[in-house]
């Protein structure tokens, strides 16, 4: 098979990985239904996969961790560029000659027992200028089939890639196995785990969880923090953001992408299904753009994954009716509880919980047990082209242009429902101010108020500060007129007693329809000290049962609030040193300023 390899570079990579990594077999994945079957039997058989119940969740499987890797580990992931510098203050930064020689050691026989999986994948459609290829190496065959459910995988891909160039992914669960030695359904090593990027060499070496991000290379290791070097590099964006399209009622239709922090609801948001009547909202994405000015000066987005690997808990008919008829079948869940149907169950999935299930740790569960049945970040890995609302130019290698970028975060205080940036400098001062509450999607305290710009704050493989200099400098490369416009949102604003005073879900439409109208200015908005608000009565609220008094809650902008917000800024940009662009420090004086009421002229 090994011989069969075209690519010289694949196959010398493929040699010198064997060699150290000692698998006891090599096998290169063809993406077929028949592997994808022989696959999920092979997992079946290692008790890593549960079947579950033909009639009522056909062709899908259970998987249960090991409980000490269920969620992305960010103080293991590490940027390996050439000066600590390069990878700034936000990211873990190892040498990598340093690095290197650690790695080699945990490498070294750490496939011994096992089959080596090779991996071909494009990341966006295959052939599309925006698209990029990738190999990953792997000896978890639960990777291979979740890989196969992410991306674009297999043989077209390697035929596609020919002589060419591709990013190097190498994964391994870090669990040799020695002759004879039985193998446990979910082999991990927790304590050696590390998950390391090399931007300069476009190349990622995992090793020790099969979670998630951590695992499934194609992610956020490629498609996040390897791209976004490339991007910056070749001036476009690899952005944590789902993509959608937006229909109003007279059949008019703009792309949106929004930037949301993991486990934030973009995956509900990229499904929403409209409760404004002839509003009509299709997916793209729900995790991650790409995107590149195209000829007539317009930004394109692509969607490089071909799957969504969602956040099962909250999810419902009520949240997100569509993500579950898209994991009706062919799904992988991970995490999840169990019903005695053998079906899959989660919080929230049903207004009521079944009265006995079996818990994401195998144990049993009632309504009554103290601890939730589905971790929170148990997951659904399903294909994308089962999503009954995917936008028809889902696959377009084009991909759609861009009308308005969105940024949001969790926050129960200080910001409003929806508000404009009066340009495109002042939209990406937004985009680098999003903080949110921290969620189960990684590992740590869930709740605290943390920075996170563009929501990238794990996932940008460079220096943080020069890539707000790239945002910027990507402005330059267009006319405002045709430069998407820029706008933030809080679906998470609490009341004095603690409930979230909008309703969310389907009900965001209101506040897509007001971007939607502003992108082309069809109304006016206010200025405010921190942006363009709505007039109250263009919030469309028809039918929705929402006071007055709550409605001004949701816009009410509290100077003391802001000053502090502002006061948090300074304190979070002072740590880049001189890598602030200087337009922030312009940014932050003029919010200030009008916050006081000091600034007549904008
Ligand atoms: O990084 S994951 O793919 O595990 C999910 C996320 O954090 O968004
Ligand atoms: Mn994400």
């Amino acid at each position: 098979m090994v011989e069969q390899l075209q690519n010289l570079r694949l196959k010398s990579w493929l040699a010198e990985i064997a060699d150290l990594c000692k698998p006891e077999k090599i096998y290169i994945c063809d993406g077929s239904d028949r592997e994808y079957d022989e696959l999920c039997a092979l997992l079946e058989a290692s008790k890593t996969f549960i079947p579950l119940n033909q009639e009522k969740r056909p062709h899908s499987f259970l998987a249960r961790s090991d409980a000490r890797d269920v969620a992305r580990v960010e103080e293991r992931t590490f940027i390996c560029s050439p000066t600590e510098k390069e990878a700034g203050p936000t990211n873990n930064w190892r040498d990598p000659i340093e690095m290197r020689a650690e790695l080699l050691q945990l490498f070294d026989g750490c496939m011994k027992g096992r089959t080596l999986y090779v991996i071909p994948f494009s990341m966006g459609p295959l052939g599309s200028e925006l698209a990029e290829i990738g190999i990953e190496l792997t000896d978890s065959a639960y990777v291979a089939v979740n890989m196969r459910i992410m991306t674009r995988m297999g043989a077209a891909v390697l035929e596609q890639l020919g002589d060419g160039d591709f990013v190097k992914c190498l994964h391994s669960v870090g669990v040799p196995l020695e002759e004879g030695a039985s193998d446990v359904a979910w082999p991990c090593n927790p304590e050696k785990t590390v998950i390391a990027h090399y931007p300069q060499h476009s190349s990622v070496w995992s090793y020790g969880s099969g979670y998630g991000g951590n695992a499934l290379l194609g992610k956020k290791c490629f498609a996040l923090r390897i791209a976004s070097t490339m991007a910056q590099k070749n001036h476009w964006l690899a952005e944590h953001m789902l993509i959608v399209g937006v229909t109003n009622p007279e059949g008019e239709k703009k792309y949106f992408v929004a930037a949301f922090p993991s486990a934030c609801g973009k995956t509900n948001m990229a499904m929403l299904e409209a409760s404004l009547p002839g509003w009509k909202v299709e997916c793209v994405g729900d995790d991650i753009a790409w995107m590149k000015f195209g000829d007539d000066g317009r930004l394109y987005a692509i969607n490089p994954e071909a799957g969504f690997f969602g956040v099962a808990p909250g999810t419902s008919m009520k949240s997100n009716p569509n993500a579950l008829r898209t994991c009706a079948s062919n799904s992988i869940f991970t995490n999840v509880a169990l019903t005695p149907e053998q079906d899959v169950w989660w919080e929230k999935l049903t207004p009521e919980p079944p009265a006995t299930a079996t818990d994401w740790l195998g144990n049993p569960w009632t309504p009554e047990s103290a601890r939730a049945a589905a971790h929170p970040n148990s997951r659904f890995t399903t294909p994308l082209e089962q999503c009954p609302v995917l936008d028809p130019a889902w696959n377009d290698p084009a991909g759609v242009p861009i009308s308005g970028i969105i940024f949001g975060g969790r926050r129960s205080h200080t910001i409003p429902l929806v508000y404009q940036s009066f340009n495109w400098q002042h939209g990406v001062f937004l985009g680098a101010s999003v903080s949110s509450e921290t969620t189960a999607a990684m590992k740590g305290v869930v709740g605290k108020l943390r920075h996170d710009p563009f929501a990238m704050l794990p996932f940008c493989g460079y220096n943080m500060g020069d890539y707000f200099s790239h945002w910027l400098e990507m402005g330059t490369r267009s006319t405002a007129a045709k430069l998407p416009k820029i706008f933030a949102v809080n679906w998470f604003k609490k009341d004095a007693e603690g409930r979230f005073i909008w309703p969310g879900f389907g009900e965001n439409i209101r506040v897509l329809k007001w971007i939607f109208e502003r992108v082309d200015e069809d109304i006016e908005a206010q200025k405010s000290p921190i942006g363009y608000l709505p007039n109250l009565e263009d919030i469309d609220c028809t039918g929705l049962q929402l006071s007055k008094q709550a409605l001004g809650d949701l816009f009410a902008i509290e100077q003391s609030d802001w000053l502090q917000e502002a006061e948090g800024m300074q304190d979070y940009l002072s740590q880049f040193g001189e890598q602030p662009p200087d337009s922030f420090h312009e940014e932050l004086a003029q919010l200030r300023a009008r916050l006081k009421g000091e600034e007549s002229s904008l």
